[in-house]
């Protein structure tokens, strides 16, 4: 039902099965599927980096950007906390309030109030029915730096990783380990001191790794932003644009490698959910679980064998 209209580019219809992925609602699946056919041309860039850097800023300014080239614009944002605190969400609407009034800019934030780690499944669904519906590209803006973020970005095809001038030493270290999720690293604030340390420190970092970035044939940029004035979008566009070009043109054929990574990552998801969905209700449900979960606890029986007992019915179909 919705996915005619959604393929067409109802806003509405879009609205609504988003809405319903959100919630976890298993009705989305038979639409999924049709859309899924009809997808595959969206660029999906993911923006990700610690709250506060600016990642909302950048992508309301990014996103002006790609719309003055006709680009229509799909923009997730994720935000796990509350829907009913929603205080970030509430920013970023603020942030972005001029492209609510654009027919070529989609915004949506995912809380998921859905089930288990839902997160980057939903994500991972919402992308294709924006992709379905014909936006050129799809922008994923994540809250913080976590598993669930890097996670997220490998649902996307470029990401951008952000991050702020003059961060401690710990968190240097830390960011020597997620740069490697960058395929583009943008310091934003770059108003604020120490913007050229910290621009030094990770062109020393990529240098220590420009073995790996040359069997990639990718080396990420470095780029400095001001997203407040708009200042480093141009640069920041370009090189989202080289990106792009770089995946479809190189010898290896970098989009569907990147391509696959994100089917295989999504089709081992909804494995992983269906499976524990069916473990559940053979187990009778949350109820069950705990039941199980308190024998385990006063040792009446142990995890390995309750799961192993299980898989044995689920897959052996025996009683
Ligand atoms: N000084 C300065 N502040 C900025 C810049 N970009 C964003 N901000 C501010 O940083 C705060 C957090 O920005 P936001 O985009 O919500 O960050 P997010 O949590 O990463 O999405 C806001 O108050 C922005 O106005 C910048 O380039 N320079
Ligand atoms: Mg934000």
């Amino acid at each position: 039902m919705f996915a005619e209209k959604i393929i067409q580019g109802d806003i509405r219809a879009t609205a609504r099965l988003i809405r319903l992925i959100d919630d976890g609602d298993q009705q989305v699946f038979s639409e999924l599927a049709k859309l899924y056919l009809r997808a595959g041309h969206a660029h999906v860039i993911g923006f990700t980096g610690s709250p506060g850097v600016g990642k909302s800023t950048v992508v309301n300014a990014i996103v002006t950007r790609f719309r003055r080239d006709g680009k229509t614009v799909g923009v997730l944002a994720i935000d796990p906390t509350s829907p009913f605190t929603g205080g970030a969400i509430l920013g970023d609407r603020i942030r972005m309030q001029k492209h609510f009034l654009d027919e070529g800019v989609f915004i949506r934030s995912l809380a998921t109030r859905g089930k288990f780690g839902g997160l980057t499944r939903s994500t991972a669904d919402a992308v294709v029915v924006l992709d379905a519906m014909g936006k050129d590209v799809i922008i994923i803006e994540t809250v913080g730096v976590g598993q669930d973020e890097v996670d997220i970005a490998q649902n996307a095809h470029t990401t951008v990783l952000i991050t702020i001038p003059g961060m401690g030493d710990d968190i240097q270290a830390i960011k020597a380990g997620l740069m490697e999720i960058g395929d583009l690293l943008v310091v934003n604030k770059a108003d604020r001191e120490g913007t050229g340390k910290t621009i030094r420190e990770m062109r020393f970092m990529l240098q220590m790794s420009s073995e790996r970035y040359s069997v990639l044939g990718w080396t990420p940029p470095v780029i400095e932003t001001v997203a407040l004035q708009e200042t480093g979008i141009d640069e920041l566009y370009r090189a989202i644009l080289d990106h792009r070009r770089y995946l479809l043109e190189h010898g290896q054929d970098n989009l569907k490698r990147v391509e696959k990574i994100r089917v295989r990552n999504q089709l081992l998801d909804l494995l992983k959910e269906g499976l524990l969905d069916a473990a559940l209700a053979r187990l009778g449900g949350i109820r069950g679980l705990d039941e199980l979960v308190e024998q385990i606890a006063i040792r009446q029986t142990d995890p390995y064998k309750v799961s192993s007992d299980l898989t044995e019915k689920l897959l052996g179909g025996a009683p």
